[in-house]
């Protein structure tokens, strides 16, 4: 399969910006750059999904330049419903230092910062040398700015496709890039530059944007209560990055497969088949999840993920490391206690339950567990053999509550 067909099979061409573009790939070696604006010190799975184009076209040869938008952060890409509230120039170096470290750790290609070229030029010359090649008219036209002519746009939200138009000259012209790849939101952009360099140079380049992922809701992928899942393992560890990828929807599961790993047509085919005969197993998630987490954070990661998961199945927790398991347990309260006491006792202490007479309660149901087994006689001492690396106290009540504690004595 050729490289435009893969791309079209996994569902990654919702437009290009001329047919030429499918020779191109196919059979030449072009210079592409994908962008990202420093609104946080981290990329979450959106963008992933979409960088993930530069390591597909690298494979067939061609080469990635990705960019950090540390001049178009400052002044912000219009969203369809409202003004970005401006972020400080401080907060923007942070974040580009944080994003930049991150695409080169990730995807391991050049990264470059559209402030180097772009802090130099004065207002007349950005006046004279690029606002004379836009017509406001075209500029109105643009699906961004018309969803804004009624909630309100400032001048500098609006003059931000110029911005991004420049760029794409800039590398076309300094790095030989004829082409730009963006998820669809990017369209307008892109096609903006692709004028201005037609404009300058008489040339043509090239723009391909893919649709972006969603849930069968039309929910951005990686969205989960409001929260973005993020690349950074100190902010969203694997293990949660685990659970939120074995939950998705059944429906959507091979349309991921195919847009978020790298697994080859046959390979996806077949894991079809299964996920359709048996779809109970989720084999079909848990190959996702492995492949992501494996591409993202390595195959240690992925195989902690894999720990952590078992043992919060099982109700065991002896075989992770304290690491492993403040991961586990990340956003639990965690209470200080002391052990050597009767199990009634330390159930009130840890707060599982809120009297001692619930406390008996919740033993006589067969309702206390640790390390993985019921605990049911109402006078058991708990003693360090119950605690876990000389630390922790861990018990589970019902199917899936669980308290932790630290032990202090
Ligand atoms: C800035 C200067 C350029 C080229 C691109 C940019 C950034 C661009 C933008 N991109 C989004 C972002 O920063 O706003 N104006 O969050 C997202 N991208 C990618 C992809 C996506 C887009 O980083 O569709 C999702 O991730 O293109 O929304 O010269």
């Amino acid at each position: 399969m050729d490289l435009y067909e893969d791309l079209k099979w996994r569902g990654l061409i919702q437009d290009i910006s001329d047919e030429e573009l499918i020779n191109k790939l196919n059979n030449e070696k072009l210079t592409f750059y994908i962008g990202t604006d420093p609104t946080a010190d981290s990329m979450h799975i959106g963008h992933y999904s979409s960088f993930l184009i530069s390591k597909r076209l690298a494979k067939y040869g061609h080469k990635p330049i990705l960019l950090v938008g540390g001049a178009t952060g400052l002044i912000g890409d219009p969203k369809p419903t409202a003004e970005r509230p401006m972020i400080t120039k401080e907060e923007v170096e942070h974040n580009i230092e944080g994003l930049t470290k991150q695409a080169k750790e990730i995807f391991g290609f050049e990264v470059v910062n559209n402030y180097d070229w772009i802090k130099d030029i004065n207002i007349i010359d950005f006046l004279r040398d690029y606002g004379k090649y836009f017509n406001i008219g075209y500029m109105l036209a643009k699906d961004k700015v018309k969803s804004r002519m009624e909630t309100g746009i400032t001048y500098a939200e609006f003059s931000y496709m110029i911005l991004q138009a420049l760029d794409f000259l800039h590398l076309y012209e300094t790095k030989g890039c004829e082409l730009q790849v963006a998820g669809s939101d990017q369209w307008g952009n892109i096609t903006s530059g692709i004028e201005l360099i037609r404009r300058k140079t008489d040339k043509t380049a090239y723009g391909m944007v893919m649709p972006l992922v969603t849930d069968s809701n039309g929910v951005k992928f990686g969205k989960t209560e409001g929260n973005a899942l993020w690349l950074d393992k100190n902010k969203t560890s694997s293990y949660e990055l685990y659970q939120y990828l074995i939950n998705l929807e059944d429906s959507m599961i091979i349309s991921y497969l195919k847009k978020l790993t790298f697994l080859s047509k046959e390979e996806i085919e077949e894991i079809e088949k299964v996920h359709n005969e048996r779809p109970e197993l989720r084999e079909a998630h848990k190959i996702l999840a492995r492949e992501i987490i494996t591409d993202l954070h390595g195959k240690e990661e992925y195989e902690k993920a894999i720990r952590i998961s078992e043992a919060l199945f099982k109700g065991n927790f002896s075989e992770l490391s304290n690491e492993e398991l403040e991961e586990a347990f990340k956003g639990n309260e965690i209470k200080n206690i002391e052990i050597n006491k009767n199990i009634v006792d330390v159930l009130v202490d840890m707060g599982v339950a809120q009297s001692k007479r619930q406390a008996r309660e919740f033993i006589s149901n067969n309702s206390i567990e640790i390390k993985g087994e019921k605990v049911s006689d109402l006078d058991r001492i708990i003693d360090n053999t119950y605690v876990i690396n000389n630390t922790y106290l861990i018990i589970k009540r019902g199917k899936k509550n669980y308290y932790v504690s630290k032990i202090t004595n």
